[in-house]
């Protein structure tokens, strides 16, 4: 929590120097005075010092020098110390590498010479990092603080304010905004992680999102492998909707109705019936279901495979939808989705996600207003462009479009969330 606190750009060193210059003098100054004030309290008391002994002293000439020259002097090296601070501050070196900043309710944006966007800040150690700070246009002031940097400036729409800094220590460091900006104001944050140089070179000449992403895939349980590989998944859903055939979702353990040659009969599905069903799936046909529609997968799939798929119906499932979930979250913080909607069905400036898949929603289209269904088509029209079809009851122009910084993957799997909200 304390990481910064000793400041760390090369003009930080500065900067503390000034104010402990600054508040050096003012103790100092402090406890002279109080001092003096009680030193006299207690000589001038009506106890020890009679009214007859009180002159009235019109000069006393060096008295009066001392106490302008002295504050002068001290002004003087207060505004040394302020001034060389300032001026290290404000001299951006020529030899720089630009970032956009741009603040916007409720996040910062940090765009790259390369067209690179990023929520957080990463920079390499020891480089000049000048930033051209703005803030988007329509919006309101905001501020960009940096305490570690000892930097902060001004975010004004239609105005760039430029500032430098150069890191001299990895690590990660808050960037705030400091400019009170509307109700989630104090959700303003975001990082500045210093990098090494190797590490962030990677990082840029890649089109990894950020550095400490992890390109691997998740490694996927072997079951489920199998199921995507033989097209099971084409007809079972894994989160308990019914496609063609029955969800896999809570499928082992349970009681079914199954017909046995037209019959119906309660059995439970243990390790027994699942294979029977995998390798003689007419033989005992779920209820609801139609026969005849999953084919058989003897010699296609092997007992070693089988045993796979059916250690993974016992608890594969669970793993997958937490990790969609947390992946889906991911997207939505690191694109500031947050801070415009909520999760939980209050309005903060957009609407809530919640329960925003599958209702009808008023638009505005241009001068008219329209009803929709919110399907997957809207929604991801509602990413893309946001501005064509403005929800009735909030204003345009207030989301920018997501265009090139979403994939369609990425747009997918927010959607399958939303479904579920
Ligand atoms: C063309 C669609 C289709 C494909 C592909 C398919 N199934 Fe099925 N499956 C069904 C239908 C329909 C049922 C329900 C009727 C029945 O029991 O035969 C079913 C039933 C099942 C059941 C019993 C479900 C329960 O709730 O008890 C299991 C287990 C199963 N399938 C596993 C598989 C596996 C494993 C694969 C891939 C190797 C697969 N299925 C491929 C359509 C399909
Ligand atoms: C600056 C605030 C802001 C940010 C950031 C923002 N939105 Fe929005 N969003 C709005 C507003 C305001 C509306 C309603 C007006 C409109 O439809 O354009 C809206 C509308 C939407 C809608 C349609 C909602 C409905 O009820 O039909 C979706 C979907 C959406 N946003 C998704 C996103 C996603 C995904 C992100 C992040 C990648 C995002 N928004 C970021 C403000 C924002
Ligand atoms: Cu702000």
């Amino acid at each position: 929590m304390l990481e910064g606190i000793k400041g760390v750009s090369s003009f930080a060193g500065e900067v503390d120097l000034a104010i402990w210059v600054v508040v050096g003098l003012s103790i100092l100054i402090f406890l002279l005075v109080v001092g003096v004030m009680f030193y006299f309290l207690y000589k001038y008391s009506n106890k020890r010092h009679s009214r007859d002994q009180i002159k009235n002293i019109e000069h006393n000439l060096p008295l009066e020098i001392t106490w302008t020259v002295a504050p002068m002097i001290l002004l003087a090296v207060m505004f040394y110390y302020g001034y060389t601070s300032l001026k290290a501050m404000r001299t951006i070196p020529a030899q720089n590498m630009e970032v956009k900043v741009t603040g916007q309710m409720w996040f910062w944006t940090h765009e790259y010479p390369n067209g690179k966007k990023t929520k957080d800040l990463y920079v390499p150690i020891g480089e000049n990092i000048k930033l051209a700070i703005t803030a988007k246009k329509n919006d309101v002031l905001h501020s960009y603080y940096v305490p570690a940097l000892r930097l902060k400036q001004d975010a004004v729409p239609g105005k760039i304010y430029n500032a430098w800094f150069k890191a001299t220590q990895t690590g990660a460091f808050d960037i705030l905004c400091a400019e009170y900006c509307g109700t989630r104001h104090s959700y303003m944050l975001a990082k500045v992680y210093v990098l090494e140089k190797d590490k962030f070179d990677e990082w840029y000449n890649s089109d990894k999102k950020t550095p400490f992403d992890k390109k691997e895939k998740i490694p996927l349980h072997p079951g489920l492998t199998l199921l995507n590989d033989n097209g099971c998944t084409g007809c079972h859903s894994l989160d308990g909707s019914a496609l063609v055939g029955p969800s896999y979702k809570d499928i082992f353990g349970r009681k079914v109705k199954v017909a046995v040659d037209g019959s119906l009969k309660e059995i439970l599905t243990d390790e027994n019936y699942l294979k029977r069903a995998i390798l003689n799936p007419d033989a005992e046909i779920v209820d609801g279901y139609s026969g005849g529609m999953m084919s058989s997968y003897k010699d296609i799939i092997s007992d070693e495979d089988i045993d796979k798929i059916i250690d993974y119906f016992k608890g594969g499932k669970i793993e997958v939808k937490v990790d969609k979930k947390a992946k889906a979250m991911a997207i939505l913080d690191n694109n500031g989705c947050t801070g415009c909607h909520s999760l939980d069905g209050s309005v903060l400036v957009g609407p809530s996600y919640k329960g925003m898949f599958g209702r009808t929603v008023k638009v505005k289209i241009g001068d008219s207003l329209k009803e929709v269904v919110s399907n997957e088509d809207y929604l991801k029209r509602a990413i893309l462009e946001p501005d064509t079809e403005v929800v009735d009851g909030f204003s345009g122009g207030m989301m920018s479009s997501y265009k090139g910084i979403l994939s369609d993957e990425d747009i997918d799997s927010l959607i399958e969330y939303f479904k579920g909200l």
